[in-house]
């Protein structure tokens, strides 16, 4: 029975590697080399800085620590560690070319799936369920949003193009909220097996009763905050956030625009109307607290986030995903870059929680008012500078996922998170109220 399990491990770990480096390939190969290595935005790193990283960091871990294989490159890690140089200043140094990147980073997948084939899953931690080749599939899957991000910043003609999500099939009947009575769930987790550290470990929480919207914010709900005078009321806002729409002017989400008293945004290449139904997207974590606060309600902790998600009253557990515990599939979430939008509010009710919430999963990032920080009992694993460095009050929780990140990156407990003013992100909300 083990070497079947460790079988059935060693396949999954092999897809997961496969679909992102398609995604990568796609996100990739549908620009030039010109556009791969210029600088789409000073927030971002050039798309061909994000290819060779992913290959780096693949190096690193599954080459040079598991495999115990020597450096390939030790004269570019530096360039490519995330720690050493901002995003800003990346364009000027000498990184690989895009044929020189593409040919790294292919030649290191060849040797981690020889190196997948060889070595015996369990024994180190790092090796436990494979856990090392499903953190290095994360990571990619998470550089592969972040790549999406590069592309919606990009200007000129849209690069890319995908099918239109479902439309929503019982919108008018669903609450506008659903209650979650009081008491203990179980949050976070400590068997899922490539749960990451700041997932990591389960315990137990108390959370006073609290309503929760069915469904994130849409666009034509915030256009009614914009329209009320949202952005020109000091009283809405947190004062880093005031102060930050004075800066900078804000009047409505990141890539919106009025034109001849319609709202138009751009969505990668393509300038369209603001469709009313939809989540609205590109908003910031002061954005989201402001529009809350005008709601005479306020953002969900996670801790309330998570259990409107997961918590299963009838079994007195929490599931890994709000329908259930297998996996995402296409009638259950919006993810995985299929579709290049979220689905209107109502969508997926095959993938509504027992609290009756649903999208929570896929469609857009969904801040809460939690700061980052670590469970009880965390331990950095395997490396500080994923989670433990990020930890504090400078850091927002967003939780759930977006139309832009993989199933792999992605469930019930699995835990983002950026900066308070951060809205080139795939990001949205939903609101909540105590009972
Ligand atoms: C978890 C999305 C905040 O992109 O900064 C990628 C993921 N960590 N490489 C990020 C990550 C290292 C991380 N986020
Ligand atoms: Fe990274």
């Amino acid at each position: 029975a083990d070497t079947q399990d460790a079988e059935v491990l060693r396949e999954r770990a092999v897809a997961a590697l496969l679909t992102a480096r398609e995604r990568t390939t796609l996100l990739t190969d549908s620009v030039d080399d010109h556009e791969l290595t210029a600088q789409h935005s000073p927030l971002m790193s050039p798309l061909v800085w994000d290819l060779a990283h992913i290959g780096n960091q693949e190096e690193l871990w599954l080459l040079r620590d598991v495999g115990g294989r020597e450096a390939m490159r030790p004269d570019i890690d530096g360039l490519y560690d995330a720690f050493e140089h901002p995003r800003a200043a990346r364009p000027s140094l000498p990184l690989l070319a895009p044929a020189e990147a593409r040919s790294y980073a292919a030649e290191v997948r060849g040797r981690a799936l020889d190196v997948l084939g060889s070595t015996p899953l369990g024994g180190r931690p790092l090796l436990r369920s494979g856990f090392a080749f499903g953190m290095i599939a994360q990571h990619e899957q998470q550089h592969d949003e972040t790549m999406l991000i590069t592309h919606q910043l990009r200007t000129g003609p849209a690069a890319l193009s995908a099918p239109e999500p479902p439309g929503a099939t019982d919108a008018a009947a669903l609450p506008a909220e659903v209650l979650v009575p009081g008491g203990t769930f179980t949050m976070g987790t400590s068997t899922e097996p490539w749960a990451l550290d700041n997932e990591r470990p389960a315990h137990r929480r108390e959370v006073p009763g609290f309503l929760i919207d069915t469904a994130p914010v849409t666009c034509a709900a915030y256009r009614a905050f914009i329209e009320d005078g949202g952005y020109t009321e000091q009283r809405w806002w947190a004062p880093e956030g005031w102060a930050m729409v004075r800066e900078h002017e804000l009047k409505a989400p990141l890539f919106w625009h009025r034109d001849a008293g319609q709202w138009l945004r751009r969505r990668f290449g393509v300038t369209e109307p603001v469709p009313a139904d939809e989540p609205v997207l590109h908003v910031s974590w002061y954005e989201a607290d402001a529009y809350a606060r005008w709601a005479g309600r306020r953002l969900p902790t996670e801790a309330e986030w998570e259990k409107a998600a997961r918590h299963d009253p009838a079994a007195g557990r929490s599931r890994r995903y709000p329908w259930g515990d297998e996996d995402p599939t296409p009638e259950r979430a919006n993810l995985g870059q299929r579709h290049l939008r979220p689905a209107p509010a109502g969508a997926y009710a095959a993938g509504r929680s027992p609290s009756g919430a649903g999208q929570l999963i896929g469609d857009v990032w969904e801040w809460t008012s939690s700061d980052f920080l670590p469970y009880p009992g965390f331990a950095p694993f395997p490396y500080r500078e994923y989670s433990e460095v990020f930890f504090g009050p400078g850091h927002k929780v967003l939780r759930g996922g977006s139309f832009a990140v993989d199933a792999v990156a992605c469930r019930g407990t699995f835990r983002n998170w950026d900066l308070p003013v951060r809205r080139q992100i795939f990001s949205g909300f939903r609101t909540a109220r105590d009972a």
